[in-house]
């Protein structure tokens, strides 16, 4: 894990953490191998909404369940929805990472059964959510930033609650738990051209996130 900010944690609501460079660009290199290959087995796809034609971003997914979206609605699946195959594993650096910052937050052990992949171009961006597909929030959810920084909004538990802007580097990783899980959030807009590494995963102008989950 990077070692420069590595005991850096900002100060957020109860149960959110930021876990600034923990990973260093040797770590975001291989996880981005990995991911490389996770996009070759399960191909990125725009997903459709069931309230508008598309999201702007495209997604694919690791481990037993991914995220899917069609016109019936959000839900996990074992399988890709265009190749039918089941979702690549987690990378186990990724897998082991999270475990280790859910024990340092403070929230316990971590047993994800989802890892989304959101990929965002230069453009990217992503409305003011809650992730409310999963069966039980008392699991946190883990996300991991590689590429372009990313001014990420972290709001309140109603849509309107003001929002705290917190902008994520590449290899910052941050936990959304406890009374926390259920807060606002969402992508205001990319940095281009704040990446500290260029990778093949990575689109030009863009940034790759990971977020893990628990879904059942
Ligand atoms: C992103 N992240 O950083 C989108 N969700 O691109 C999320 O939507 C997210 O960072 C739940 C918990 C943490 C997150
Ligand atoms: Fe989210």
């Amino acid at each position: 894990m990077g070692a420069l900010f590595a005991d850096l944690k900002e100060t957020l609501p109860d149960g959110a953490s930021l876990f600034r460079n923990r990973l260093t660009l040797v770590e975001q290199r291989e996880i981005l191998d990995a991911v490389e290959r996770i996009m070759a087995e399960a191909p990125p796809f725009r997903p459709q909404m069931p309230t508008g034609p598309y999201m702007i971003n495209s997604l694919t997914n690791c481990g037993p369940l991914g995220w899917i979206s069609d016109r019936r609605g959000y839900r996990y699946e074992p399988t890709h929805p265009t190749t039918g195959k089941t979702w690549p594993p987690i990378p186990a650096a990724v897998l082991a990472c999270a475990r280790a910052l859910t024990k340092e937050a403070g929230l316990g052990d971590y047993d994800p059964d989802a890892c989304l992949v959101n990929i965002y171009e230069a453009t990217g961006k992503l409305s003011l959510h809650r992730d409310f597909d999963e069966a039980d929030f008392r699991w946190p959810i883990v996300s991991f930033s590689f590429g372009n920084d990313a001014d990420f909004l972290l709001g309140g538990l109603t849509r309107g609650d003001r929002t705290t802007l917190l902008t994520l580097h590449s290899g910052d990783v941050f936990v959304l738990g406890g009374p926390s899980r259920a807060r606002y959030h969402g992508v205001r807009r990319i940095r281009p051209g704040t990446s500290p590494l260029t990778h093949n995963a990575l689109p030009l102008g863009g940034r790759i996130n990971l977020t893990l989950r628990r879904a059942r």
